[in-house]
């Protein structure tokens, strides 16, 4: 009798440790503090009807508007603070960009004339300086991005990188080096640029964006009175394949920095299972949704904290930038759910956008040339890329 006792023992403790070990699967992807609920605003289940289609009109609250001279290109005691618009450029780009700046001069800049900031990792020329001076009336400067800013890191080896590229070859522009470059730029090196050393707030312009709708009031101002780090327009997900390794490094950084998530954090929104099941799996617990970074209007303090730039310093190392590709828009959009409050994340709704193949479009008497809560004009299944349902879900309209 004693064997049979000692088996059934033993075929519980196996159960036993195979109930375990299937609790430590399920929990491993959220290994990080319970993500908080607080958020700010409306919460949605799940987007029944796009808020773009809503009527939208100008965020609540305190906007400052154009009054006699107060924004003129030459009062040096002008209404603007410290910001500016801000472009990393090809000089092959001129014609898309000059279309992105004639539509922003257009809708916004022409009221508020804002500098202008181009860079590149080659000087400019003549004719791209002459094409873009004559589109503004506000201050122009270009400059060039310094070598160490923009160079491949020693530790990053070659051959490696090479290897990656046939692993991962159908993740788009994994074999343009230039690209991973420009990625890990606008991740950790953009605000440090020199000539961007007085300067604290930020709007990211690409080439061949367009902007569709008049907006009246002082988008920086915005940020700076109403306590905004960061607005978006587009929050779409992301290829997993290109950061698969992204939430793992990221996991492996919270694990020895507690501190820096932040109480209100949105952590939840990155952390989403339900929408894009196969999104999160692929890419290791991480939904892949993130706020789209051709378009950002920004605090730069939040790029310059100690903790993102430990953040990025310890991303950086783990090589992901060139094994992968991981973009500027999920590490921004990580560091911005797990160390910002979620509440000075905004949603510029207002601001009627487009960078093919994606739009945003509001329901607005100010908006021509965007037809109202269309999301993309690409083919129908890009329309499964929407992740602001989450967002609103998690975080709510902010
Ligand atoms: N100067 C410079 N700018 C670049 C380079 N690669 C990309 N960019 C800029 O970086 C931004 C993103 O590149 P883009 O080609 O638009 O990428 P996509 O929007 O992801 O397809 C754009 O503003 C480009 O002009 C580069 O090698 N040199
Ligand atoms: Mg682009």
């Amino acid at each position: 009798m004693a064997l049979p006792r000692a088996m059934r023992l033993l075929a519980l403790v196996s159960v036993g440790l195979f109930c375990y070990l299937l609790f430590l699967i399920f929990q491993a992807p959220s290994g990080l503090e319970p993500p908080s609920t607080k958020g700010s605003g409306l919460k949605l289940e799940k987007m029944d009807r796009d808020p773009n289609l809503d009527p939208t009109g100008e965020p609540p609250g305190l906007l400052r508007r154009v009054d006699g001279y107060n924004y003129a290109p030459d009062n040096k005691k002008s209404d603007r603070i410290n910001a500016t618009l801000l472009s990393l450029v090809r000089n092959s780009e001129l014609k898309d960009m000059l279309q992105s700046v004639r539509d922003l001069e257009r809708t916004w800049n022409h009221k508020f004339n804002y500098p202008w900031l181009f860079l590149n990792d080659e000087p400019f020329t003549e004719e791209f300086k002459k094409g873009i001076r004559a589109a503004t009336k506000a201050e122009v400067k270009f400059e060039l991005v310094p070598k160490e800013h923009w160079e491949v890191p020693s530790w990053i080896n070659d051959d490696l990188y090479r290897e990656s590229v046939e692993v991962l070859k159908d993740v788009q522009y994994m074999n343009k080096k230039s690209y991973h470059q420009m990625c890990r730029w606008n991740s950790g090196m953009f605000y440090k640029h020199p000539a961007l050393k007085d300067t604290q707030y930020y709007w990211r312009v690409e080439p061949h964006v367009h902007f569709f709708c008049d907006v009246d009031y002082d988008v920086f101002r915005y940020m700076q009175d109403h306590n905004k780090t960061y607005g978006f327009t587009i929050n779409i997900y992301d290829s997993p394949e290109s950061v698969a390794g992204l939430w793992p490094a990221t996991q492996e950084f919270i694990a020895s920095n507690n501190h820096y998530l932040h109480p209100n954090n949105a952590i939840k929104w990155l952390q989403d299972d339900v929408n894009r099941r196969e999104n999160f799996e692929k890419a290791n617990g991480y939904s892949t949704c993130h706020f789209w970074s051709n378009f950002e209007i920004g605090d730069m303090n939040f790029w310059r904290s100690q903790a993102y730039e430990d953040y990025f310093q310890h991303l950086d190392r783990a090589g992901g930038f060139f094994y992968e590709r991981w973009g500027d828009a999920p590490v921004h959009s990580i560091a911005l759910g797990l160390f910002e409050d979620a509440s000075k994340i905004h949603w510029f709704r207002d601001i009627g956008y487009q960078h093919i193949p994606f739009f945003n479009c509001p329901n607005s008497p100010k908006c021509s040339g965007c037809q109202t809560g269309r999301f993309t004009d690409g083919e129908q299944w890009l329309n499964k890329d929407d992740c602001r349902p989450v967002w609103f879900k998690h975080v709510g309209l902010g």
